[in-house]
């Protein structure tokens, strides 16, 4: 009786080895290396048209005065291999005062942490440039840049393909009607621009 039992316990152990050592009722296909990708859809710009950033610090206008009118200008291209079909100007101001009030602006302004400089600066105009041709974007002319503040400026009137780019010239005035509220103050204008497909 003692030999059966050790007999059938070195079966069973057999078997266990057995089933572990070689997996049954497996099975492997493999696809390897498909892919999906997505183009590149990438714009970016440029104050002379040479070097191309996706930030840049672009103008500082200093001691402007009533009267006064300057114009920057910038290049977007389109860097991706995807043809761009809308381009989104947005400005973003932020007001600022900086130092001291002068007395004549103390009198007409009682803000004193908020600036008033945006409201005194007018947009003559916004132009595009591209080729051998230009177009003035509507409905910005005469407008003040608080005004156009957070307004989206559509800059393109054709696709944009890889490659490309276009020339955006923006001129503002000091409103030569500027009150003295407007003395020694500050603004800072962010612009975004967004690119669809
Ligand atoms: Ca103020
Ligand atoms: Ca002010």
């Amino acid at each position: 009786m003692k030999r059966w039992s050790i007999v059938a316990v070195g079966g069973l152990l057999a078997l266990l080895l057995l089933g572990s050592a070689s997996p049954f009722f497996t099975d492997v296909a493999k696809s390897k290396g498909n892919e999906i990708s997505s183009g590149k859809f990438d714009i970016a710009i440029s104050r002379e048209g040479t070097r191309y950033y996706n930030d840049l610090k672009l103008f500082q206008f200093s001691g402007m005065k009533p009267g006064d009118e300057r114009t920057f200008e910038f290049y977007v291209k389109n860097r991706g291999d995807i043809a761009v079909s809308k381009l989104i100007l947005v400005f973003r101001v932020s007001d600022r005062e900086v130092g001291e009030m002068s007395p004549a602006e103390k009198e007409v302004d009682n803000t004193t942490e908020t600036g008033e400089l945006s409201k005194c600066l007018i947009v003559k105009s916004i132009e595009v440039y591209r080729g051998n041709s230009s177009y003035a974007i509507n409905g910005v002319s005469g407008k003040t840049l608080r005004e156009i503040s957070g307004e989206g400026l559509e800059l393109l009137r054709e696709q944009l393909a890889e490659g490309e780019n276009i020339r955006v010239a923006v001129a503002v005035e000091f409103s030569p009607s500027a009150g003295n509220e407007c003395q020694t103050d500050s603004v800072k204008v962010d612009m975004e621009l967004t690119a669809e497909q």
